[in-house]
């Protein structure tokens, strides 16, 4: 079995590739930072009988989207499961005060890097008339807070895209499923307050955030359903979080 994730330099996508890692899967991984993907696969391949291939490449750029995808081996073509995972926040402001280069970042990489990725692996997979689209959402593709505006709004997107996925991928045996997690402590609100970690900290300030783990998890849990069987969508949260901002925070 293969499975191809973005993002896999950092938080939820490292976990999930670790815990396939640890269960036999080969995989294929993915993200911008060269270094980081280099290490984590002499990581992986020294630790588990498993094939691991890197491409570094910014889901941004639809050429480098193309040109990595394109340049897999036709074994590493055979992909089983995609987990859509790349994005991020920039920001959390008022429209109003909002900075078009943080929303521009966002909607790239959180809509159309993970549109381009998934037109050209849904092809693959419907070549193989088989495979599971794994979505990683948010609970900001289920709410709206304050000052969350352009990240939201690309987090329904992704919520919308599932949607459609499902629909236009049912008749080809493709699953797709959307996780939508709350607060989980990655490199996600230092990415979002700029490198500012004194501030992301304060994010989770009396409570315990989820674990990448949890959402590795979760994501191998719903990879592992029996054929006949989908789950189409998981909100998953801290249990000391009910919405986005409602917390017990002591
Ligand atoms: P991290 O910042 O720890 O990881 C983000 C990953 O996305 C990194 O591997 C990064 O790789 C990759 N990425 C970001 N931009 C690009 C790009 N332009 N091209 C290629 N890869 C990119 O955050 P999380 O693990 O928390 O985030 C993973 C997903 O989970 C995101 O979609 C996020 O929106 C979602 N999420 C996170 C929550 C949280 O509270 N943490 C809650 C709900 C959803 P690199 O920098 O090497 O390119
Ligand atoms: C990340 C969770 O609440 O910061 O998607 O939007 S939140």
């Amino acid at each position: 079995m293969l499975v191809f994730i973005t993002g896999a330099t950092s938080g939820i996508g490292k976990s999930t590739a670790l815990l396939f890692a640890k269960n036999g899967y080969n995989l294929i991984i993915t993200g911008r930072r060269e270094e980081r993907l280099t290490e984590f696969k002499k990581e992986l391949q020294l630790n588990y009988k498993i094939n691991v291939t890197t491409l570094c490449f910014d889901i941004r750029v639809q050429a480098q989207v193309e040109n990595a995808i394109n340049s897999l081996s036709p074994e590493n073509k055979k992909i089983n499961i995609l987990v859509n995972n790349a994005g991020l926040a920039a920001g959390l402001s008022t429209l109003q005060e909002g900075t078009i280069s943080h929303w521009e970042r966002m909607i790239d990489t959180n809509v159309k890097g993970l549109l381009y990725v998934s037109k050209i692996i849904s092809n693959l997979m419907i070549e193989n008339q088989t495979g599971h689209i794994i979505n990683i959402g948010s609970v900001a593709g289920k709410e709206v807070y304050a000052n969350g505006n352009v990240y939201c709004a690309t987090k329904h997107a992704v919520d919308a895209l599932s949607k459609a996925m499902r629909i236009d991928l049912l008749l080809h045996n493709i699953k797709v499923t959307a996780i939508n997690p709350g607060m989980v402590e990655t490199e996600f609100s230092i990415v979002r307050f700029d490198g500012d970690e004194e501030r992301a900290k304060k994010v989770y300030n009396g409570l315990q955030p989820l674990k990448p783990e949890d959402i590795a998890e979760t994501i191998f849990w719903v990879a592992n359903r029996p054929a006949h069987v989908n789950i189409n969508d998981i909100i998953i949260m801290p249990s000391a979080q009910a919405t986005s901002t409602i917390s017990n925070r002591k």
